[in-house]
């Protein structure tokens, strides 16, 4: 099976942290297509670069229609409802996927995420994902995203240290990490806290693998249908829905 992981942000080298951590969790006959947004923020940490992160999104998988699943790695998981309405495949966000996850294996997670803004953001997702049972707390480390690939921001240490809070201060038995910029530290973190750490972007792989195993697909049925066809002005006019027939000639 082939996966497309999308990193909506326009930062390539993040690209290749997120393919590297996806690789790592793939099964032998999944084959991991990475792409950077080709619009946007070079990262996403807010509503705003959230919402001009989502015409990158749907580009990229409107340039590979016939991916068996799509994975959105970024933490806000931005587009995620509007790209399971263009595409019948199933598509993952990672924060959604990792707090799943983090449900099987633990009674009580904590999310740690990069800044406050985020932070507030992430709560908002576990609200929307009905996590609020789940998660005990959500905690940044006010380091912004970009930052992580800098070796001088002690964002390894700084991630370990406010993880440790999270054990002694919630009662957490999982730890979910909230940056898809952090992938790369899941092994690290893990091996001294000896509890579960989940990373979204491994996550997301794993449960998109088991969806197309169970030849699950994203419903048509309702508000998840195709979205319906109409004149779209302006900077937008490239992306107006088309007819079904139009598109069903382009997918499989
Ligand atoms: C993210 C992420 O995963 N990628 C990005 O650009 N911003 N999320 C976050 N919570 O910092």
């Amino acid at each position: 099976m082939r996966i497309r992981l999308i990193n909506p942000n326009t930062t390539e080298t993040m690209t290749e942290t997120i393919a590297d951590a996806a690789r790592l969790v793939a099964a032998p006959t999944t084959r991991i297509e990475a792409s950077t947004s080709k619009s946007g923020a070079a990262s996403i940490e807010g509503h705003y670069d959230e919402a001009m992160s989502i015409i990158g999104l749907i580009e990229a998988i409107r340039d590979d229609p016939d991916a068996d699943a799509y994975v959105i790695a970024c933490f806000g998981d931005p587009g995620l409802l509007a790209a399971r309405e263009f595409t019948a495949a199933p598509v993952l966000g990672i924060a959604e996927a990792a707090m799943h996850a983090a449900s099987f294996v633990a009674t009580g997670f904590s999310v740690v995420t990069t800044l406050e803004r985020t932070r507030i953001i992430a709560e908002h997702l576990v609200r929307n994902y009905g996590m609020t049972q789940h998660c005990r707390r959500v905690r940044a480390v006010d380091i912004p995203v970009l930052a992580l690939e800098d070796p001088s921001s002690m964002a390894r240490a700084r991630i370990l240290a406010e993880c440790e809070a999270a054990i002694a201060e919630d009662s957490s038995g999982a730890i979910v990490l909230g940056c898809a910029g952090m992938a790369d530290l899941t092994r690290y973190i893990q091996d001294r806290l000896q509890i579960p750490v989940i990373d979204g972007v491994a996550a997301a792989v794993k449960f998109a693998e088991a969806l197309v195993g169970l030849g699950l697909k994203t419903s048509k049925r309702g508000d998840l249908a195709f979205p319906l066809p109409k004149v779209y002005r302006g900077l937008t006019a490239d992306y107006a829905p088309e007819e079904p027939q139009l598109k069903a000639s382009r997918i499989r």
